[in-house]
């Protein structure tokens, strides 16, 4: 396989030199930066990432802010997720949706301030969206990309490490919720959140000075938990049903379609109208394959006898189940327990629906 040509358009995150130091055999580019994709490989990363605790450069998780009197009018806007009772330390996972009511993002989003909102991007060309629908509506509000870098601290020995860099109180934050930790004689946004089923942390840096230090921080204070760089893994994401835009969605799936529509709680938004007239014939479901399960870079066709019923949109091989685990955006007519065939480009593959994802 061949590498992935680095040049000045391919955003450096300000751990790049200690990810590439710390072994990282590959990456992969998410909103125009680098993200690193595997280190001793997916499932080494993955055992581990379930045993012991990893650091993440998801710097590429970029915050787009949106400040001033109307922030919140504007933001309530952009999703049909009821915003109006969020905790001043408690972050949401907003699906933001176009006219149609198609996906264009999945961020989670929380407010660092009063009238300030910071939407942390999946993979997208969100940011030009928002500052549209501001400028088009005369939003008194200004959006631009913040100078913030995420860092994720990911697995079962998160709350040790975390709590010895940031101290006990950070192992009272709940799922979801954020808070201000003493570092280095400042303070550092951590939220207990992360792409992962693994539990952990993000830490939203907003100085690039701090940034070293907090990663030497994590990994000498963590020696002895046998903390490792990782990144988001594919295999474990997949076991847990995160989405990934890009892979798993894209603007022509509505949130119903993509298993978010716990998340449309009102319709008075864009894409509201839509959404409230929706009906939608297909859902992202579980699949297990058997294997070799290839890379999945391409959409796989799914079939039963001669009728094609959905595509496999992303897959990879699961060590601790034994099995194949993909997800796959299937017609609503087929149920789970459906014995199917998903077509790679090495072949076909037996499969079977699954109504729940591994964990
Ligand atoms: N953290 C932050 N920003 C992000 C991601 C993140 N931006 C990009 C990407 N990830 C956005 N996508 C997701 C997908 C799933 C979740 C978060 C962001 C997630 N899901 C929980 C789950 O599936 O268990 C449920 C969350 C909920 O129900 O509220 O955490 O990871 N900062």
């Amino acid at each position: 396989m061949s590498a992935l040509a680095r040049s000045n358009r391919v955003r450096r995150t300000w751990w790049t030199s200690a990810v590439d130091a710390a072994g990282c055999s590959a990456y992969t580019v998410y909103n125009r930066m680098m993200l690193p994709a595997a280190f001793a490989g997916t499932d080494v990363d993955a055992a581990h990432l379930k045993r012991a605790v990893q650091v993440w450069d998801v710097a590429c998780e970029r915050q787009v802010e949106i400040t001033g009197p109307d922030a919140d009018t504007l933001m309530q806007m952009l999703t049909p997720r009821d915003l109006s009772a969020i905790k001043p330390d408690q972050c949401m996972y907003v699906p933001i949706c176009n006219r149609s009511g198609g996906m264009l993002n999945d961020p989670v989003a929380f407010k660092p301030r009063p009238d300030t909102w910071w939407v942390s991007l999946a993979d997208g060309e969100l940011r030009l969206w928002i500052e549209g629908m501001a400028e088009a509506g005369g939003y008194g509000v200004t959006v631009f990309e913040a100078d913030v870098q995420p860092l994720a601290i990911q697995g079962p020995k998160s709350d040790e490490l975390a709590a010895r860099v940031f101290g006990d109180a950070v192992r009272d934050l709940r799922f979801f919720r954020w808070g201000r930790f003493p570092f280095r004689g400042t303070e550092m946004i951590v939220s207990r959140s992360g792409y992962s089923k693994q539990g952990g942390f993000e830490i939203y840096v907003e100085r690039q000075e701090l940034a070293a230090p907090l990663w030497n921080a994590l990994f000498d204070a963590g020696a002895d938990l046998d903390v490792r760089a990782g990144c988001p893994n594919l295999v474990e994401r997949i076991e847990g049903g995160m989405l990934s835009y890009g892979n798993d969605m894209s603007d022509v799936d509505t949130p119903f379609e993509v298993g978010l529509d716990k998340y449309v709680q009102r319709f008075d938004c864009i894409g509201g109208a839509a959404l409230e007239a929706h009906v939608s014939d297909r859902r992202l479901m579980a699949v297990e394959m058997e294997g070799p399960v290839p890379v999945c870079d391409r959409a796989w066709p799914i079939t039963e006898g001669d009728t094609r019923l959905g595509v496999v949109t992303s897959a990879a091989w699961s060590q601790e189940f034994g099995c194949g685990v993909a997800i796959g955006m299937i017609d609503r007519r087929w149920d789970a327990g459906t014995e199917v065939v998903v077509h790679t480009q090495d072949g076909p593959k037996r499969a079977r629906l699954r109504e729940t994802f591994w964990r």
